[in-house]
């Protein structure tokens, strides 16, 4: 077969979609080659390419110094609990978490699911980030989760690292192609201080079985990896300056290094899916672990007797951004 007909069929080929979602590439028939990325004029050919073989893209200083500004400042007035977020979890490293006292922002390793602080869920609406997000979700966007991770000096222990993982584990929903999570450096972020660590590539496989690392220091609440990872993958370190934004696919093997350095690292982020996506059951997958003990943490919080399912707290947490909301219309 010769070279030009050997692209035409590969063309024609396109992976096969097992959630049931109509490609949104594959409007009136005709057929391209991205699966990962929609049709829009954002992304440039070559980073078009560079996503779909990748699951990955760097846009560099995307957010300005003046808005990290802002949600470093407001990340710290929550933190002297001079503004309380409804719905939001603090969450302490392991490290820290029993330690007598530790004031303000040094106690603190996380805020998880910022999305009723206005000032901290400006960052999941900036046109700028926003834009790009929809390259991937499509025009419907959602804010599904959101973070600013605020990863301390390692004690020591090593419980400053994120083991390596795929999100789309804590995600009861799909299609997987049309989610994706922006998550911006908020400072320089390099190897010394833990910065994202990806395996290229990797967003073309399967959702791999997780569970608590057996690490000898302990790990946080939550931070589940792969089982049995294979470490010899060839990986990328994504050192970033403050306001790189890295937009990556849910599938994507990934997690972070031990934080090496005197100061705290600090990011922001937010995942997002198409506003047309729909929840799965999880029950009796790879899944059902982390849906029970989210839900366990819930019950704990709202009352034993609630009756609440995985899904019902993502619809409960989040926000549209862009578009049509049928994701939580039903
Ligand atoms: O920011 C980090 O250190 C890792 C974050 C991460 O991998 C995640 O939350 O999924």
């Amino acid at each position: 077969m010769t070279e030009r007909l050997k692209t035409v069929f590969g063309h024609l080929q396109l992976p096969k979609r097992t959630d049931g979602l109509i490609n949104p590439n594959n409007v009136s028939g005709v057929s391209t080659p991205f699966r990962f990325t929609v049709d829009n004029n954002k992304l440039t050919q070559q980073q078009r390419q560079f996503y779909e073989e990748n699951g990955f893209l760097v846009i560099k200083k995307l957010v300005s110094p003046e808005k990290l500004k802002v949600y470093g400042e407001r990340f710290a007035s929550i933190c002297r609990r001079e503004i309380s977020v409804p719905g939001m979890t603090v969450m302490r490293d392991i490290a820290i978490k029993d330690a007598e006292f530790v004031p303000g922002e040094q106690a603190v390793t996380k805020f998880q699911d910022f999305q009723n602080d206005d000032v901290l869920f400006s960052y999941c609406a900036l046109p700028e980030v926003v834009e790009y997000v929809e390259c991937f979700t499509g025009p419907d966007v959602m804010a599904m989760h959101t973070m600013l991770i605020n990863k301390p000096p390692d004690s020591g222990k090593m419980t400053s690292r994120h083991p390596m993982h795929q999100d789309l584990h804590y995600f009861p929903f799909r299609p997987a192609d049309r989610i994706v999570c922006s998550w911006t450096a908020m400072q320089k972020i390099n190897r010394e201080n833990g910065c994202l660590v990806v395996v290229p590539g990797t967003h073309k496989g399967e959702l791999l079985v997780h569970e608590y690392p057996k690490w000898e220091g302990g790990v946080n609440k939550m931070y589940h990896g792969i089982q049995n990872y294979d470490p010899s993958q060839p990986r990328d370190h994504l050192e970033m300056e403050a306001g790189d934004t890295v937009f990556f696919h849910p599938l994507l093997i990934h997690g972070s290094g031990a934080n090496r350095s005197k100061g705290f690292r600090k990011s922001i982020s937010c995942h997002y899916a198409s506003g047309i996506a729909h929840y799965v059951d999880v029950q009796g997958t790879e899944q059902e672990t982390i849906a029970n003990e989210v839900v366990e943490l819930v019950k704990k919080k709202l009352g034993r007797d609630v009756n609440i399912s995985f899904a019902d707290v993502w619809k409960y947490k989040s926000r549209p951004v862009k578009g049509q909301n049928l994701l939580n219309s039903t």
